[in-house]
């Protein structure tokens, strides 16, 4: 990482300041492929982004700042690869969920894939933050249809909160974000 790709102190990263220097937080950066991970992750301007690929076969995004580590990876797919991901979430504080809100047909998927990732032991404990982006598409889903399709009234013993997003417009994520991080904060 050099200093010249990253802002520490401004952009959306800045909301992130007052976990720095305390014990490694690590965020999952979740969804199916075209919801707009990859465009959030480099909206946060943290850093580098690396991309590695495990020998089975998906790709791992990450960036590290400090004792911050965000990863990013596609839901969705073949299951067979499923096993692989507990590599990737052990110690997760957080999961940070991207919708397309525009993709109806794959809304119901995108459900089933966050129920499997919640039921997983070491995710018991992460806070949920669903950002139903794309919301500057015409005809998308609101945030309301999104929560409502993605059965998030059932949810029981998480801290979690639902935001509206265009990563592409760089709106809603910094709400989402000052949100994450106050939770993160009060109970680290
Ligand atoms: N209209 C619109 N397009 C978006 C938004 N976020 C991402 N995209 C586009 O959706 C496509 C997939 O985004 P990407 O970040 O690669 O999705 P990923 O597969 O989840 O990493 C790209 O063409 C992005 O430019 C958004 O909020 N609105
Ligand atoms: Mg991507």
């Amino acid at each position: 990482m050099t200093s010249s790709t990253y802002d520490p102190d401004g952009g959306l990263f800045s909301y992130f300041r007052n976990l720095l220097g305390g014990r490694e937080m690590r965020i999952l950066i979740l969804g199916l492929d075209g919801a707009g991970k990859t465009t959030i992750l480099y909206k946060l301007q943290v850093g580098e982004v690396v991309t590695t690929i495990p020998t089975i076969g998906f790709n791992v995004e990450q960036v590290t700042y400090k004792n911050l580590k965000f990863q990013v990876w596609d839901l969705g797919g073949q299951t067979s690869i499923r096993p692989y991901w507990r590599c990737y979430y052990s110690n997760t504080d957080a999961i940070i969920y991207v919708v397309d809100s525009a993709d109806k047909d794959r809304i119901g998927i995108s459900k089933d894939e966050l129920l499997y990732m919640l039921r997983e032991e070491e995710l018991q404990g992460a806070i949920l933050v669903v950002l139903a982006n794309k919301q500057d598409m015409d005809g998308c889903m609101s945030v309301t249809e999104v929560y409502q399709a993605l059965g998030l009234d059932a949810l029981k013993n998480r801290t979690f909160q639902i935001f509206k997003t265009s990563a592409k417009k760089g709106e809603g994520l910094e709400e989402a974000m000052d949100w994450l991080s106050n939770a993160l904060t009060s109970r680290k």
